[in-house]
């Protein structure tokens, strides 16, 4: 029987498969990757109602995903109103999730919460199984329609929901899941869900990672402050009022960057928003209170201000809220202006009430964020006495940058070039009209370990701010300066090349992120192989790009090169492959990009702690050269 609301559902998925990209951002990567945790989030909905201990999510060789929860199981009994399974009304209806049921948190803004129906819609096909009441079922879906009817397979002892699903190629443009970007969002989840385990397997590569984390955040933070000295053992803050529930967990390191990461209902608040905002003032209160009380701050002295107490400050803040409302450009800012009191309240009172039974720890830090101001004003009478002379305001060009002959910002192009030998490649190959060439070498420092002055004295970082000519810092930073609007990224095309990429995003990110928000910055993406067969020349820029190429010209007389580093290149082949406007291929950096490469060094690198061990040890030649 067609009836009514049954049209109205297929229009439904029907407008999600036209336009894909309203729903999960984009059908590349991005878009690919939303689908796995669209449906997790599922999962995770119902762990956080406490039914669900578990998930498994596996990649499959074909690059078909199973996600497994011991949750209460999709409700297979009829739909009140929808007059069908509801089972079927969560597949093939938008929005469906929160309609039918009283989750307590279910997502209602971003792009996250779209709910299963999206998936559905962009799979090939997708099957269900639900063990619910000793009972199991089953149903399968193609593009969003329902092609089996719901059915009983017989008893089972499982209780929960298994999706196993196929993208459909029709959609997305490129079909391979990558371990690490599903691996890393999977950790972060679990972090933020103490006593959840979820277990990743891929057939295809046949790794497994496995997290579970007793301790959720105050583990989450302690793993970011890792490597940095920690100066105590994490603070952490717990506190539930009406249905908002509000954890924190912080610490300090020896080091000078605040790193405060924010997450509503699991989603990342990269944006920040009224949990951070409740945050940071209850923190400028509790410590100058502290600070007063103890006599540690005289009364003649000013109090400590919000960049002082978060001087070396690593925190991670997770609420949950009721009806979470996502803001800003990239829908990452909570908005819910409730939270901004509660935050404050709870944090103050007990972050107050610690200080007074651990002397030791208020001590401890009561020392840090002195420093800092100390610090600060220090700064500050330097840069009056010396009129900020230096990188701030200097004028002058450095003198290894060759730029270019054209005035005009908006037609020029920065290379930033790692070594000195592919920058001479690129200094006798480029357009002098509007291209200009930055080589880099020396010590690159990571910017995320040190103080403003002594990113100032570091010669690749002065090097770039005298190039862009935007200036440096709170104060002195103007992007409307900038004498490039494309800064493109050149770097090789292996571990270290990788390494000086994430430190120059970091750099980019900490201190110029106009420059990122305006669509300046770029990647350059020079090619991983050459092929050359009598005087044919081919660039391929990927593996398959190689291997359909290898395919189409036949194996004979072939000279294959694979390019291990710019250097590699002469002059006119850079050119042609990686500078050249018509023929190159660049990546623009946004947002989400740079947080990625922010992250690295503190939440995302590797695969918890053991591998990223490792991943400094292979790296330590390099990790040598870090000005650090
Ligand atoms: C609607 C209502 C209930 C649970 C779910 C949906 C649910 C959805 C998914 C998706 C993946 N795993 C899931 N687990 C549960 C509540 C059911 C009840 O009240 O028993």
């Amino acid at each position: 029987m067609y009836n009514a609301s049954k049209i109205q559902v297929l229009k439904g998925l029907e407008a999600v498969r036209k336009r894909p990209a309203m729903y999960i951002g984009d059908t590349g990567m991005r878009g690919l990757h939303h689908l796995i945790f669209e449906v997790v989030d599922n999962s995770v909905d119902e762990a956080m109602a406490g039914y669900c201990k578990n998930i498994e999510v596996i990649i499959h060789k074909e690059n078909t995903v199973t996600v497994k929860d011991d949750g209460r199981g999709i409700p297979v009994d009829m739909h009140p109103t929808q007059k069908k399974p509801g089972l079927e009304v969560v597949m093939t209806m938008l929005h469906a999730g929160g309609k039918f049921d009283n989750k307590t948190y279910t997502i209602s803004g971003g792009l996250h919460g779209v709910g299963v129906s999206v998936v559905n819609a962009l799979s090939e096909y997708l099957e269900v199984e639900i063990g619910r009441d000793g009972m199991l079922y089953y149903q399968r879906f193609e593009k969003g329609r329902t092609v089996s009817e719901l059915e009983k397979r017989g008893k089972t002892s499982f209780r929960g929901t298994t999706i196993h699903f196929s993208p459909d190629p029709s959609i997305f443009r490129k079909i391979d899941f990558s371990f690490d970007i599903v691996s890393q969002r999977l950790r972060e989840v679990a972090f933020l869900n103490k006593g959840l385990r979820i277990v990743l397997e891929d057939e295809r590569l046949g790794r497994r990672h496995e997290f579970y984390y007793e301790g959720g955040i105050v583990e989450f933070v302690a793993f970011i402050a890792e490597n940095k000295n920690p100066l105590h053992k994490p603070v952490y803050i717990h506190g539930k009022r009406d249905s908002t529930e509000i954890e924190v967990a912080l610490i300090y390191t020896e080091t000078y960057a605040e790193n405060v990461y924010t997450f509503a209902n699991n989603i990342n608040t990269v944006e920040g928003g009224t949990h951070l905002a409740g945050f940071k003032s209850a923190l400028t209160r509790a410590i100058n209170d502290y600070a007063r009380k103890t006599n540690l701050l005289k009364e003649n002295e000013l109090n400590l201000t919000g960049n002082d107490v978060r001087e070396g400050i690593n925190a991670v803040i997770s609420v949950k809220v009721k009806d979470p409302q996502f803001e800003g450009q990239t829908k990452t800012k909570l908005g819910n202006s409730s939270v901004k009191g509660l935050v404050e309240s709870i944090v103050y009172e007990i972050l107050s009430r610690y200080f007074d039974e651990n002397p030791n720890i208020g001590r401890v830090i009561m020392d840090k964020v002195k420093t800092a101001a100390r610090a600060r004003m220090a700064a500050k009478k330097a840069r009056e006495l010396t009129r900020r002379k230096s990188v701030l305001e200097n004028t002058t060009l450095p003198g290894k940058l060759a730029d270019c002959s054209n005035g005009d910002p908006a037609a020029s192009e920065l290379f930033i070039v790692e070594g000195d030998s592919a920058g001479g490649s690129a200094k006798q190959g480029r357009d002098r009209t509007f291209q200009a060439i930055l080589p880099l070498r020396g010590k690159i420092l990571n910017v995320e370990k040190a103080r403003l002055d002594k990113i100032l004295s570091n010669d690749s970082i002065r090097t770039i701010i005298s190039a862009l000519g935007t200036g440096i810092g709170q104060e002195d930073f103007n992007p409307d300066k900038v004498r490039y609007h494309k800064i493109i990224i050149m770097t090789d095309a292996d571990v270290d090349g990788a390494h000086i990429r994430t430190l120059l995003l970091t750099f980019f990110y900490r201190h110029a992120l106009a420059l990122i928000k305006r669509g300046y910055v770029y990647i350059a993406q020079p090619p991983l192989y050459g092929i050359k067969k009598g005087k044919e020349e081919y660039y391929l820029y990927t593996d398959e790009e190689l291997q359909s190429t290898l395919n189409k010209l036949g194996k004979d007389k072939l000279q294959v090169q694979r390019y291990k580093g710019l250097g590699e290149m002469n002059p006119e082949q850079l050119w042609k492959t990686t500078m050249d406007p018509e023929r190159r291929r660049l990546k623009i950096v946004d947002l989400e990009d740079a947080v990625e490469a922010d992250n690295i060094f503190s939440i995302l690198m590797g695969d918890s702690v053991e591998p990223r061990r490792e991943f400094i040890e292979q790296n330590a030649k390099y990790v040598e050269h870090l000005d650090v």
